[in-house]
């Protein structure tokens, strides 16, 4: 009689641990432990939404007839990890087999296998591609890059396909898709649960064992069930999606979700099957209710990005998130744990992530992300910080977003160029620069935007590496225009800089 595990980002029925096996013999595992929880310190929200979920899926199961051994974390007998608690519960009941899906997470894959029962690993097919697909399409490719693996997942889901060729003609319509926004008093909002028995015991349990961790615990009304999290789906598909590939890039002080979804953290626990949600999208602009642009966007990022960074850090092995291609030594500053900055950008993603364990892509990519570049921080520290504090944050996915695409530690594999931007590129797309104590145009001086002075900071000291990327040469002609005077000046002020952040001093 095997032991069936139970992830708590595994919260699926149609489980392929669960395939097969008889709720009237086979008895299944959930566990809060410590070691899940203080591996990095994960955001409250982000603890309370998994054991919240945990817990409610388990209720579930039971209603179905299955045997869960369930263990809270207060729990006096509670073994601490994983693999502890398996081997409790084969000793308590005799089982010497399990059966498990297997985790998002080398760490845990490696602490599995290393049980001294016989655990027997399946593929977890909630992801649209298996890891074969995935390596037979990277086999002998120079590069693998996510456009060329989403053609191949349209061509292999049928999804916004016209027979062998793309919907309407193009494959990708992102040029259609980097429009700033202004304030809407019609912008849509996720809608939001209030916390019921369960959440509030969670609420409690969490704020009582987590009093330290970074980020604000309530209010909480993330969807913690699979039913809640459909509500989020379905107000998305209707109130937000037709604008989300207008919108996609854009930033706003008083919008913290703009046109995007907010089911990533439910998406990646199990509550929402990623191919379902596609073809509602799909849906959507078949009924003529959403548009090509935003449709094929939205698409792109679970049928594309989504499938294409797991099968990349699997592809690429336990090492991948210890990469550090640059040679980024500095420590991550406190103002990303919320310390005091000036930047005004920087401290609205870090108020924002600490109140909602969220921020959009390009909150995470063009500010926090690529503020980290430019300063040369140490990407295992940014990693961290990345995995810590999103309520969506699981290795297979943070690691490749983090190392590979926001840091180029993994020098290029997944993104062709660094994604670096000067003060420019945030004015254009965001509101929060004309409140800022830096002044985004000045590009010297005393009130020089801190973006502006590190951007020329990085070309310059990667120069390398970089001058012969055929996508960066005209920001390179742009460097040798400003001349030995002016560059110098820049430079040694970007040092200045980084001297005082380094110092602790408040930037
Ligand atoms: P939307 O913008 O509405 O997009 C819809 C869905 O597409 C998302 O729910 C998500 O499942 C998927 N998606 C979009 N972009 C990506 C991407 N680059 N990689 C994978 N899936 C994507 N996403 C996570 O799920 N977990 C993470 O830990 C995570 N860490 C990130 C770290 C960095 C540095 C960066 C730049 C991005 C990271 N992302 C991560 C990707 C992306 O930022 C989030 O998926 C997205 O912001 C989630 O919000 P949403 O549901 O509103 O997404
Ligand atoms: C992230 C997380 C946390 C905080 N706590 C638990 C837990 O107590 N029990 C559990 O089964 N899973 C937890 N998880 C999710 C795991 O860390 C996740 O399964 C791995 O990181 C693999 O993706
Ligand atoms: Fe950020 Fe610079 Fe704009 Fe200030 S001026 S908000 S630091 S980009």
């Amino acid at each position: 009689m095997p032991l069936i595990l139970i992830l708590g980002d595994q919260l699926t029925p149609s489980l392929s641990a669960l395939r097969g096996a008889d709720p009237a013999r086979d008895r299944i595992v959930m566990a809060e432990v410590a070691v899940e929880t203080d591996y990095v310190p994960h955001h409250p929200k982000k603890i309370a939404l998994i054991f919240a979920a945990m817990r409610k899926f388990a209720d579930r199961l039971r209603d179905a007839g299955w045997t869960v051994l369930y263990t809270p974390l207060d729990d006096p007998d509670n073994a601490g990890s994983i693999p502890a608690e398996l081997l409790r519960r084969a000793a308590q009941t005799g089982d010497s087999h399990v059966r498990a899906t297997r985790p998002g997470e080398w760490r845990l894959i490696a602490a599995l296998e290393a049980l001294p029962l016989h655990v027997d690993l399946h593929e977890d097919d909630r992801f649209i591609a298996t890891q074969a697909e995935f390596e037979a399409w990277a086999d002998g490719r120079r590069e693998l890059r996510m456009e060329f693996f989403y053609r191949q997942m349209r061509r292999k889901t049928g999804l916004l396909m016209d027979g062998d060729k793309p919907a309407g003609g193009q494959w990708n319509y992102d040029p259609d898709n980097r429009k700033p926004a202004k304030p809407d008093l019609f912008m849509p909002r996720p809608p939001t649960f209030a916390p019921d028995a369960t959440v509030t015991g969670v609420l409690n349990l969490v704020e009582a064992r987590f009093p330290r961790n970074f980020g604000r615990l309530r209010p909480f009304h993330y969807a913690t069930d699979a039913d809640q999290a459909e509500q989020v789906l379905a107000h998305f598909l209707t109130e937000a999606l037709p604008r989300f590939g207008d919108y996609q890039d854009a930033m706003l002080s008083g919008e913290r979700t703009l046109y995007h979804a907010v089911i990533s953290g439910y998406m990646n626990i199990g509550l929402l099957d990623p191919l379902d949600v596609c073809r509602r999208a799909e849906g959507e602009w078949q009924a003529g209710r959403a548009p090509l642009n935003a449709v094929e966007g939205f698409i792109r990022q679970i049928l594309g990005w989504r499938e294409y960074v797991r099968g990349i850090y699997f592809h690429e092995g336990p090492d991948y998130p210890a990469r550090n291609a640059l040679g980024h030594r500095r420590d991550l500053p406190p103002l990303y744990w919320g310390a005091e900055t000036r930047m005004n950008c920087l401290s609205h993603a870090v108020r924002q992530t600490a109140e909602d364990a969220y921020a959009h892509h390009i909150q995470r990519l063009m500010i926090t992300g690529n503020f980290a570049l430019l300063a040369g921080i140490d990407p295992a520290q940014v990693h961290e910080w990345y995995l810590s504090v999103y309520f969506d944050a699981y290795e297979w996915v943070e690691a490749p977003n983090t190392v590979g695409m926001s840091q180029f530690a993994d020098g290029g594999l997944i993104a062709s160029k660094p994604y670096v931007s000067s003060g420019a590129y945030i004015d254009r797309m965001s509101d929060y620069c004309g409140t800022c104590a830096y002044k985004v145009r000045d590009k010297t001086g005393p009130d020089a935007c801190p973006f502006n002075l590190l951007y020329w900071h990085f070309l310059h000291r990667h120069e390398d590496r970089f001058r012969a990327n055929r996508r960066m040469a005209p920001i390179y002609r742009n460097l040798d225009r400003m001349g030995a005077a002016r560059r110098d000046r820049v430079m040694s002020e970007a040092e200045a800089f980084l001297a005082r952040m380094d110092a602790g001093k408040t930037v």
